[in-house]
């Protein structure tokens, strides 16, 4: 039997995709914003309802930039979690700032906005908070704590692509939000990344910063990278736009048809929809909590029949040994995350993800329950 992974790429067709690269045999023009980049860009723009999106190669590298991008003191400290793929953590770290961790709210495993305060030092100068598996953050009261110490917010959206707050779109919340189109994200571009913001004044310094501080064929102004989105890139990402109503729906009836065999099971405990907030169900977390299995357990089960879900997040990031002289490295200082990150599995969910598939996963974990 074909193995189930964590996630599948949403593609569109062959034909759609060859159609939308055609011209570049023409045009011969690949790379450095081209007219099929600067095509995604507004598209991008519309859908989110954002005014500014700085295409990236990636979600890491855009997330690097949206930091450099707020010029920060180096030395100076960054209140994150580390409930995160590694990519939050390291991109504070490669801008010289230290990250300081704070603990994970239980239920929507995001910051737990209530302990950003107590670490505020007068060495703070921002907030990168991550919206984590289509949950979004308590923007409101994160942004009241960043106005009143005045403090930049980045929020790491790599997993809220598409989610909406009270209608918003989750690209306008803090100084600049950054997403990751990368093939396992709910949106892919292959790889990719945005940085999506309001402030005009950011404009040039994210495209020097993407674009080695090229301003024109003489023209060097800054010192910047290579982070540009090329144009296969944006040609799959104009392409996977047109879908992804479709696809985001699609994955709401396996994330339902989870629930329907999951909840209330004793031991088991699924994310709760959050109120106000329209998801992406772009992973489907369980944490195995006084289940008669371990985490563990049923993911061992699971993988002996080919369906390889994920422990995402495991390791915590305050917990590898590159974070390990950090003050706030160690998983003593943030409980909940610890918690969380040695008893969650993602299980697997991707848009065509066969509903009968789901069922047999949830055999599978239901198995387990051992009948005293
Ligand atoms: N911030 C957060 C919160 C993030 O989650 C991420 C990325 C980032 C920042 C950085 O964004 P990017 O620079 O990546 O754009 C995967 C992804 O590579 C990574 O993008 C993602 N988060 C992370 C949560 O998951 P791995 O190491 O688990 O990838 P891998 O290769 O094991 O693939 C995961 C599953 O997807 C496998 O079961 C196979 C399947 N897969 C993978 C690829 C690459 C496919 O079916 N097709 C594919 O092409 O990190």
């Amino acid at each position: 039997m074909e193995p189930i992974l964590v996630t599948r790429p949403s593609m569109p067709s062959f034909e759609e995709y060859c159609e939308e690269i055609r011209k570049l045999w023409d045009t011969r023009w690949l790379t450095n914003m081209g007219e099929v980049h600067e095509k995604f860009q507004h598209d991008l723009e519309q859908y989110l309802s954002c005014p500014h999106v700085a295409l990236h190669t990636n979600g890491h590298l855009a997330l690097e930039n949206a930091i450099a991008a707020m010029s920060l003191p180096p030395g100076r400290e960054v209140i994150t979690t580390p409930f995160t793929f590694v990519s939050t953590t390291h991109a504070i770290t490669r801008n010289g700032l230290i990250p300081v961790f704070c603990d994970v709210d239980p239920v929507s495993f995001t910051i737990d906005a209530e302990k950003i305060e107590e670490l505020i030092s007068d060495k703070t100068v921002a907030i990168v908070p991550v919206h984590v598996y289509g949950n979004l953050c308590d923007v409101e009261r994160i942004q009241q704590i960043a106005d009143q110490y005045n403090l930049k917010v980045i929020y790491d959206a790599a997993h809220a692509f598409g989610v909406r707050y009270k209608g918003i779109s989750s690209a306008n919340f803090g100084n600049a939000s950054v997403f990751s189109f990368h093939a396992t994200k709910v949106f892919n571009t292959i790889e990719g990344g945005a940085v999506c913001f309001r402030d005009d004044a950011l404009i040039n310094i994210l495209n020097d910063l993407k674009n080695f501080g090229i301003r024109g064929p003489e023209q060097i102004v800054a010192v910047g990278g290579n982070a540009k989105m090329n144009e296969f890139q944006a040609a799959m990402g104009i392409c996977n736009l047109r879908h992804l109503d479709q696809e985001i729906a699609k994955r709401k009836l396996v994330a339902q048809r989870y629930v329907e065999h999951l909840n209330g099971v004793p031991g088991i405990q699924l994310s709760k929809s959050q109120e106000d907030i329209d998801s992406n169900y772009s992973y489907f977390p369980v944490v195995f909590d006084g289940f008669s299995a371990t985490r563990d357990e049923v993911f061992i089960a699971l993988k002996e029949q080919n369906i390889l879900a994920r422990k995402y997040f495991y390791p915590l990031t305050n917990n590898i040994e590159c974070y390990s002289d950090l003050p706030s490295a160690g998983k003593s200082s943030t409980p909940t995350a610890a918690f969380l990150s040695d008893r969650v599995l993602t299980l697997p969910i991707y848009s065509d993800l066969n509903l009968n598939d789901v069922d047999r996963i949830c055999e599978i974990v239901l198995s387990l329950i051992k009948h005293k």
